[in-house]
């Protein structure tokens, strides 16, 4: 079954295409099918994902996931969230995003640092699909004070993994994929898509 990646971040796709390939879907991401990226004008992930899922059903008349995801700080009341991705300004890079955060968070003390990724996967069956599959995942952490590791993507290299005891860009993407937001939704799409 060919299904559509509807993300331009290859980040998402590097983390999401060859385990949606190995469970029996064929894969296409939507740069290679000419998909323009839809304006996100929803307030919530959900929304999001869904808009790009119907938008990219609606250009290639295929099925199509989505994922919508962002980081909420707790100490910045949830921020940046579903703004993660236009953080620092709206072609902001992930590298200017991550020193945005930095900043804002300078005079945070260690112990109030904690964050989640959040992650909303949708697999909408056609643009008018009226029951798509919305599946959530969340992963726990610490915003650090300065970068550490080169994998990964987006906020990954100040986000401190408690229990691995190193920051997400430090974990392989098997490791990574293993325990995080994405992963999580992921694994609940697979059984629902099951
Ligand atoms: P598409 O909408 O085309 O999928 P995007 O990058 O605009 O790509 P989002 O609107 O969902 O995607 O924004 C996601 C933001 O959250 C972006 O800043 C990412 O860097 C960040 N993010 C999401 N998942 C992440 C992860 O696993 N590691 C690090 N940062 C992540």
């Amino acid at each position: 079954q060919k299904v559509v990646l509807a993300t331009g971040n290859a980040g998402k796709v590097r983390e999401l295409a060859s385990l949606l390939n190995d469970f029996g879907l064929d894969v296409v991401a939507q740069t290679e099918l000419n998909v323009e990226s839809v304006e996100e004008t929803g307030l919530t992930f959900v929304e999001n994902a869904i808009l790009k899922a119907r938008h990219a059903a609606k250009v290639t008349g295929l099925p199509a996931i989505a994922d919508d995801s962002g980081l909420a700080v707790d100490v910045l009341g949830g921020a940046p969230g579903i703004y993660s991705a236009r953080y620092a300004g709206v072609d902001a890079s992930d590298q200017q995003n991550l020193e945005k955060l930095l900043v804002a968070l300078k005079d945070v003390p260690d112990d109030q640092r904690q964050a989640q990724f959040h992650c909303v996967l949708v697999y909408m069956r056609h643009a008018a699909d009226p029951t798509p599959l919305v599946c959530h995942g969340s992963w726990p952490g610490v915003i650090t004070r300065e970068s550490a590791g080169n994998g990964g993507f987006g906020y990954d290299p100040i986000f401190f993994v408690p229990d691995a005891g190193k920051t997400a860009a430090e974990l392989s993407r098997e490791e990574k994929i293993a325990v995080s937001h994405r992963g999580q939704a992921l694994k609940l799409l697979l059984e629902a898509l099951r």
